[in-house]
């Protein structure tokens, strides 16, 4: 494990995740990085970290596969040919962690070669490979809740007891991982809010989350923009940024250690507004 790994899983204070989306389709940050083709351009990627970076990120989130609901799966060469040089290009230039939001095997053992400090999986490591790749990096992994695939997750969402049921997933995917030899001190859990969900059970779990905390493991927790943000202000994504903020310093007050987030210097402002009144 590197310094930069060992610093960077020092939760003592929250710590603000920003999200880089390197897809020709990114819809939620505007920016797409790409000009031509299948390459995003590195140069204005690298200008973009440097801004995250004076605005107060701790840790960058590169991703090369949408999410978001109903998007079409993408193949590992492709999630490949967009996260790697990226990945490469920040860990070589900059003094900052970077995760890598990837559910596949080939980009885990790739990226943890090119320098990333920890791997953001929102199917918690369940594709075939995932595991034993995981394990084979080193690296810390955030493990995070989702009911089913992002192409029908959002269809009709069910559940017996929404907090019972995330915690019993992330549960058993600790325990999968400690059975391939990922020790509880590399994982971090996430009850993937819009993953799966609907308004009313993003709002239980949210109320839950220092049940979650309680479970012992650092949380990480994504409201930025999302929709739960939107039904309840009625705004359209470009108008979520207060909301965002807002939920977000909820969250660090439940206890949540690391927020993933579109705007980086509100919330670093809010931040430490909240530090300074706590302590
Ligand atoms: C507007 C803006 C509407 C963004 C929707 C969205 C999480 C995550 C995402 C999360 C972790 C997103 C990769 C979805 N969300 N990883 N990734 N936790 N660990 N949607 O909550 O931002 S992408």
């Amino acid at each position: 494990m590197t310094d930069l790994t060992h610093s960077f899983m020092d939760f003592s204070l929250p710590k603000i995740m920003a999200v880089l989306n390197v897809t020709p389709d990114s819809f939620s940050d505007g920016g797409t990085f790409y000009t031509g083709n299948r390459q995003p351009d590195l140069s204005r990627v690298l200008n973009r970290v440097e801004a995250m970076l004076s605005e107060g990120a701790h840790l960058i989130d590169v991703g090369g596969e949408s999410t978001r609901p109903g998007a079409e799966p993408v193949t590992s060469e492709e999630e490949l040919a967009r996260v790697l040089p990226v990945v490469e290009a920040i860990a070589s230039r900059f003094d900052v962690p970077v995760s890598v939001d990837t559910s596949t095997p080939s980009v885990i053992g790739e990226v943890a070669r090119a320098g990333a400090s920890m791997i953001n999986d929102v199917r918690a490591l369940r594709r075939p490979g995932a595991l034993a790749a995981a394990a084979a990096s080193g690296l810390p992994v955030c493990l995070m809740h989702m009911l089913g695939e992002p192409r029908q997750m959002q269809l009709n969402p069910g559940y017996v007891d929404i907090t019972a049921d995330v915690k019993a997933f992330l549960l058993e995917r600790v325990a999968a991982c400690e059975a391939v030899g990922i020790p509880r001190s590399r994982i971090i859990l996430d009850p993937g809010f819009g993953f799966g969900k609907t308004l009313q059970h993003n709002m239980v779990l949210f109320r839950s989350l220092p049940e979650l905390v309680g479970l012992g493991f650092p949380v990480l927790a994504g409201v930025s923009r999302k929709s739960l943000v939107g039904a309840i202000l009625d705004k359209p994504v470009e108008e979520r940024m207060v909301g965002s903020v807002a939920l977000g310093m909820m969250a660090v007050q439940r206890g949540v250690k690391i927020l993933r987030v579109h705007d980086i210097s509100a919330t670093a402002d809010a931040l430490k507004i909240l530090q300074a009144v706590e302590g």
